[in-house]
């Protein structure tokens, strides 16, 4: 009889600029073209009615209180997680691009935020098999073009938020990979298309985990 094996639940993480998008576009595509079902999801997610608010606070045509939007880019995780939890049972590999390592990051780098109040809300939320790091200086981010004009994108403040991301993956409990992003985009993109494969194919006989749990 034939047994659907699990997709594998992969996430990119990284600084601004870094080059997440571009990257996952890139494994999604490779995964298929080598006959896998893959599929890209992104956080924040902008078209719910969550995103919405987030993204108006991002682009500054808003306002939140910074415990509101931490919990509203949380919330925006969450209200996905069923929908992951079926594509992956179906077999479909997904790669997200951010995910609640940005939501601690990001906050946490605001004043007066610790690491564990900003985990909170996202323990329990599916477990990445693996998470990859897109590691890039915030100067050379920087240079990529200039930051924008949304909310977080200044040198300082990236600086700090590569800061919390080094705590984080401190924690072993989560299958961090650390990548030089400082490369091609094609020398960047073989590294992760290999490490991607290896985890689908161990991931496919476990259980889907819970994130910090
Ligand atoms: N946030 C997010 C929170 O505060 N809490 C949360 O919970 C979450 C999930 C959302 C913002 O929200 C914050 C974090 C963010 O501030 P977004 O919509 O994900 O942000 O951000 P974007 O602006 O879409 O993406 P980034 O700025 O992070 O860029 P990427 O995706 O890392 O980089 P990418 O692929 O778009 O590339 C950037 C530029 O660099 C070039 C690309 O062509 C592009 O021009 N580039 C390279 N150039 C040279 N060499 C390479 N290897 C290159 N790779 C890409
Ligand atoms: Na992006």
């Amino acid at each position: 009889m034939l047994r659907i094996t699990r997709g594998a639940l992969i996430v990119l993480e990284g600084v601004d600029r870094a080059g997440k998008t571009t990257q996952c576009q890139k494994l999604v595509h490779a995964l298929q073209q080598s006959g896998r079902a893959a599929e890209m999801m992104r956080f924040p997610d902008r078209t719910t009615k969550i995103g919405q608010l987030i993204s108006s606070y991002l682009e500054k045509k808003s306002n939140l209180e910074d415990h509101t939007v931490h919990l509203l880019f949380s919330a925006n995780r969450w209200e996905m997680v069923p929908l992951m939890k079926q594509k992956l049972e179906q077999g479909i590999n997904l790669v997200v691009d951010r995910y609640a390592f940005s939501g601690v990051a990001f906050t946490s780098a605001k004043p007066g935020f610790s690491l564990e109040w900003c985990m909170n809300p996202d323990i329990g939320l599916p477990k990445p098999d693996l998470v990859m790091f897109l590691q890039l200086n915030p100067n050379m981010a920087a240079n990529r073009g200039e930051y924008g004009i949304e909310r977080y994108e200044t040198s300082a403040f990236q600086r700090t938020v590569h800061q919390r991301f080094e705590e984080l993956m401190q924690d072993s409990s989560v299958n961090w990979k650390v990548i030089d992003a400082a490369r091609t985009i094609e020398e960047v993109h073989k590294d992760i298309k290999l490490l991607s494969e290896c985890i689908i194919s161990l991931a496919e006989n476990q259980p889907v985990g819970e994130l910090w749990r």
